[in-house]
Order: structure tokens, then sequence, then C-alpha cells
């Protein structure tokens, strides 16, 4: 279909996959803008993100979701019912797999829970840039014997090979429609959730084990003081038990300040202006299991 400029189209496409494929690295890569955090460790997104791709004839509105996985704590199983929900809002669904793997059984359950949203489906095939073009010839192959999808994209969110294809191709699969949202908006989160994702992506790359799982982030101050051209940013840290609480703050604070100063300078390019961030440290003893925090720490309605 060719798109001329008196045509546009709009449309919501849920972005679904298991953890760790790269759909928040490919939402950030094809907004252009980082509004989703990303990490080499599963389960790093916690809710879904809105992310709006204006074009001249289109407006593409991605929602970036958890990974779909077997949830084994109340905060997963939250996380991966806040992901399926995806599939009551919109218009198409862009299963994402990577390449050197191919389908996983993993793989698997994410694709026949999208099938059975009825939804038209696309696929994505990230990280190309790690393997063999006649492995993604295998994938391509293969994919329509599993879902009958309309397009498939092989693509690296890291390289952009494959992006143009993927956004034209999804643009032109929506309705004809008007933009639903403004053109200078590209996601439905506050400048506080993005901050506290930011200080949650820097605990997450510098902590192993459970502490990635077992943190959460709250901003308490965002003030802006335009005459310093300074944010002045306090935010609290929540994890499990006090042994976590010793291990984040580091020997004389030093792992806090790390994650301190790593979130600061990207907050800093981020708002275009000089911050003042600081961060606190607390316990809410096996807060993941607990509804009352889970919902506090808005990973739940
Ligand atoms: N080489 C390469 N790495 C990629 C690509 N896309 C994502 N990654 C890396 O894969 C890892 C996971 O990326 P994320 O975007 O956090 O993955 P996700 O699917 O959102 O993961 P969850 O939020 O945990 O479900 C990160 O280390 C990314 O840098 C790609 O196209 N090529
Ligand atoms: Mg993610």
């Amino acid at each position: 279909m060719s798109s001329n400029q008196n045509i546009h189209h709009s449309g919501f496409i849920g972005i679904v996959g298991r953890p760790n494929v790269g759909k928040s690295t490919l939402l950030n890569s094809i907004l252009g803008e980082k509004i989703a955090i990303t990490t080499p460790k599963p389960q790093t997104t916690r809710n879904r993100i809105m992310g709006i791709k204006n074009l001249p004839d289109g407006q593409l509105i991605f929602i970036d979701t958890p990974g779909i996985h077997e949830a084994k704590n109340p905060l997963n199983r939250v996380m991966v019912a806040e992901a399926k929900a995806v599939f009551s809002s919109v218009d198409l669904v862009m299963v994402t797999i990577e390449a050197p793997c191919g389908f996983l059984s993993e793989d698997m359950v994410v694709i026949e829970t999208a099938k059975a949203s009825n939804l038209p489906l696309l696929l994505a095939i990230n990280k190309i840039d790690l393997t063999t073009e006649s492995k993604v010839k295998e994938i391509i192959k293969e994919a329509p014997t599993l879902a009958p999808f309309c397009l498939i994209f092989p693509v690296s969110a890291i390289t952009r090979q494959g992006l143009d294809a993927l956004i034209d191709g999804i643009k032109n699969m929506l309705p004809r429609g008007p933009a639903y949202f403004p053109p200078d908006m590209i996601t439905d989160r506050t400048e506080r959730f993005l901050v506290a994702e930011t200080i949650r992506e820097k605990i997450m790359l510098h902590t192993h084990e459970e502490l990635p799982y077992s943190s959460a982030v709250s901003v308490d101050t965002f003030k802006e003081d335009e005459q310093k051209n300074l944010l002045i940013i306090a935010a609290t840290i929540t994890v499990e038990r006090e042994s976590q609480k010793k291990i984040i703050i580091g020997r004389q604070g030093t792992l806090l300040k790390k994650i301190g100063t790593d979130a600061r300078i990207e907050l800093e390019k981020f708002f275009g202006t000089r911050v003042y961030l600081s961060l606190f440290v607390r316990v809410r003893h096996n807060w993941t299991r607990a509804e009352k925090w889970i919902k506090e720490f808005g990973y739940k309605n």
C-alpha cells in the first residue's frame, strides 16, 4: 500500500515477548528517545509503557510490556498480568523474539497467548546483528507454521537495521484515522516515573542475584530551580531485607554513590539541566509478596 500526504494512519501496537528479547530497546530505537529502561537482566520492565511515534502521515502508539514468563512470586504474577492486559487495548500485536535463539518454548507460550487474542500478529525477529543470515532465513521459514503472522521483520534495535521497514510496515497496517495524541507527546509516563525508572536501571546494572528483583524506587521530591538551572530530586529505594540494604549502600556508601552518579549523569542529559539527586534506602520486609506494596509502587492499579 502506498502512503500519500492525505492519508493518515493511527493505532495501538502491543509489544510482547518473553523477558530480555529486547522489547524496550526496540521501543527506544523506534522512537529515537529513551523512555523505557533496558538491562541485560530479564524482567527489567514492570509496567506497560506507552511510546508514541509521530510521522507526517501516521501516529504509531506502541505499548511496551513486561516479559511474559512463568511467574513465581506475587510481583512477577502482577507483571505478567499487566503484560497480558495489553491485548484488550491494541489494534496489532508485535511478538518479539531473539534471532540467535530462534523459537524457544518460552516464546511459544507468548505466541499461543497472542494467538488467543485474535488480533493481527506481527513478528519482530530482533538482535539479527548477533547471528547469521541463514539463521534468520530459517526463522522466517518456520514462523508461518507457528502462527498466522501478517508481517515478519528481521531487525536489530542496536544497529537499527530493519527499523525503517518495520515502522513503514506497521503504519500501513494500522487503520486510517487521525492522531490520538498531540504531536509533541512521546509517552504517557510522567517525569517522576522516568526518574524512578532511571534509578532502578542503575540499581539493576550494579547489583546481582536477588537485589535487582527486590528493589523499587519512589520519587519523593521533584523540584525545579529555574534560576539556577537545577533539578532537585530526592528518591527512596525500597529493598526487602536489612542485608540487602547493607549491600546496596556498600562499604562507606560506595555502591549507592555509584548508582546515584550514573543516574544523575543520565538525568542531566535527559532534562538538559543540572541535577541534584539524593537517594535514601529503606526496608519493607518481603514487599514483592505484599499486594499493598506492589500497588503502592505502581505495579498494579
Ligand atoms: N546485540 C543486540 N542486543 C540487543 C538488541 N536489542 C536488545 N539488546 C540487548 O538485550 C538486552 C535486553 O534488552 P531489553 O530491551 O531490556 O529487553 P526486554 O525484552 O525489554 O526485557 P524485559 O523488560 O526484561 O522483558 C539488553 O542488554 C539490550 O542491550 C539488539 O538488537 N542487538
Ligand atoms: Mg523491557
